[in-house]
C-alpha cells in the first residue's frame, strides 16, 4: 500500500568564495560587503590571528594559564560580527574570543579569563556579549532564555549563541534547540564543526551526515556553509539572524571548518591527530582566500598587509600590557563575584574565615 510522505527536508550548503579566492558568480558578493567591510574583516582575521599567536607564547612562557586556540575558524567569527546588528546579544563558548573582540570585548579580558581571574568576565555596560563559558552547552540554554526574554519584551534584539560539534551531543543542546523552537525564540545557533571535540573526531560524536539538519527535529530551517568562507559565513549569518528578527523563530548553522591548533594549551593532538589532515586542511585557510580575491581586485597588497601587522603587533602588546597591568585581584573576590544578589550565610562565614585567615 502506498505510503504518504509525513515529512520531508534537505539542508543546503553554501560556498561563496571558493579556495582559490574566487566568487561563485551565480551567487555574487552579498549586499552589504562591500570592498571596504572585506578589508576591514581581513584586518581583523589577521588580529585574531596574531592574538592568539601571542597568547600561545605566553602560555609557553608561564603567563597564561591555558587557552584555547582559533586559529582556522577566523572566518566564522569574523562573517558572524558583521551580520549582527548593534543591539543584538552574543552567547560564546570558549573559543569565541574573535567575533567576542570584534564586538567590542578588549583583548586584555581574554587573557585575564584564561589567567583565572573572574575580572576577565566583567565587561562594559553597553558590550552586548556573555562571558566565555567552559561548561560544554550549558551556554545555549542561556541563549535561549535570553531570546525568549527578548521577545517577551518585544525588543528587536536576536541572540546569536554558539556551539562546537562536540557540543551537540549534551542534553544541554538539545533542550534548548527544543525551547526555541517550540517558544519561536528569536535565536540563531551557530555549530562550528571544527570536526573535533579534543580527541573525538566529528565521524563519532553523531551518526547524523550533517549536523546542520539537527535543526529539523526541532522545527527550524538549518543550513550548513563553508566555514573558511567570510562571505558564505556573513550571508548565511544574515539570513538567520534576518529569520529570528522577522518574528518567524530560531536558525541553526552549521559551519565547516577546521581546528588547526590542539584542543587548547593542554592537548597534544598528535596523540590522537593524524598531521595530515591538517595539512589537508591548510590549502583552505580562511585568511589566504579573502587575500587572494582582495588581491585579484587589486585591493591589497604587500604594502599594506605590513603596515598592518606592524600595527596589529602594538595593539596585541597592548592588550597584554593592560591584563598584566592589573592590580592582584583581592581573593575575597571569589566569594563576592558569585553572588550579585545576597550571599548565602554559609558562604559569609566561609568569606570571613578567609578574611581572618589572610591576616
Ligand atoms: C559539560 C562539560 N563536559 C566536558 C568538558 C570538557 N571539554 C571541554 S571542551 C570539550 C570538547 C568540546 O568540543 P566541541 O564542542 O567540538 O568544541 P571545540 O573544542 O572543538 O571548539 C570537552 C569535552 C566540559 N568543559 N564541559
Ligand atoms: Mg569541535
Amino acid at each position: 500500500m502506498p505510503r504518504k510522505v509525513a515529512f520531508e527536508a534537505k539542508i543546503e550548503h553554501l560556498q561563496i568564495l571558493d579556495e582559490k579566492g574566487k566568487v561563485d558568480k551565480s551567487i555574487g558578493v552579498p549586499a552589504g560587503l562591500d570592498d571596504n567591510r572585506l578589508l576591514e574583516m581581513y584586518r581583523w582575521m589577521l588580529f585574531f590571528r596574531r592574538f592568539d599567536e601571542k597568547a600561545l607564547a605566553l602560555q609557553r612562557t608561564g603567563r597564561l594559564g591555558t587557552y584555547a586556540s582559533l586559529i582556522g575558524q577566523e572566518a566564522t567569527q569574523i562573517g558572524a560580527a558583521y551580520a549582527m546588528e548593534e543591539q543584538d546579544w552574543l552567547v560564546p563558548s570558549f573559543r569565541e574570543q574573535g567575533i567576542m573582540m570584534a564586538r567590542g570585548v578588549p583583548g586584555s579580558k581574554i587573557i585575564t579569563y584564561w589567567n583565572g581571574d573572574e575580572r576577565g568576565s566583567m565587561f562594559d555596560e553597553g558590550i552586548n556579549s556573555l562571558p566565555i563559558c567552559v561548561p560544554v552547552g550549558s551556554q545555549l540554554l542561556h541563549a535561549v532564555g535570553m531570546a525568549m526574554a527578548f521577545d517577551k519584551r518585544k525588543e528587536n534584539r536576536v541572540v546569536l549563541g554558539f556551539i562546537g560539534d562536540g557540543g551537540t551531543s549534551e542534553g544541554d543542546f538539545h533542550e534548548a534547540c527544543n525551547f526555541a523552537g517550540a517558544f519561536k525564540a528569536p535565536a540563531v545557533i551557530m555549530i562550528q564543526n571544527n570536526q573535533w571535540a579534543i580527541s573525538v573526531p566529528r565521524h563519532k560524536q553523531t551518526a547524523s551526515p550533517t549536523l546542520a539538519q539537527k535543526s529539523l527535529a526541532y522545527g527550524m530551517p538549518g543550513l550548513q556553509f563553508d566555514g573558511n568562507d567570510v562571505m558564505a559565513a556573513y550571508q548565511a549569518t544574515k539570513e538567520a539572524l534576518d529569520h529570528a528578527r522577522s518574528g518567524k523563530g530560531p536558525f541553526l548553522l552549521e559551519a565547516v571548518t577546521f581546528r588547526m591548533q590542539d584542543h587548547t594549551t593542554a592537548d597534544d593532538a598528535t596523540k590522537y591527530r593524524d598531521p595530515s589532515e591538517v595539512e589537508a586542511w591548510r590549502p583552505r585557510d580562511p585568511i589566504a582566500r579573502l587575500d587572494a580575491y582582495l588581491r585579484s581586485k587589486k585591493k591589497i597588497n604587500d604594502d599594506q598587509i605590513k603596515q598592518w601587522e606592524e600595527e596589529i603587533a602594538v595593539e596585541v602588546a597592548k592588550e597584554v600590557e593592560d591584563r598584566e597591568n592589573l592590580p592582584h585581584p583581592d581573593p575575597l573576590d571569589t566569594f563576592r563575584q558569585l553572588y550579585t544578589g545576597e550571599m548565602p550565610r554559609h558562604l559569609q562565614t566561609q568569606m570571613q574565615d578567609m578574611k581572618e585567615n589572610l591576616g
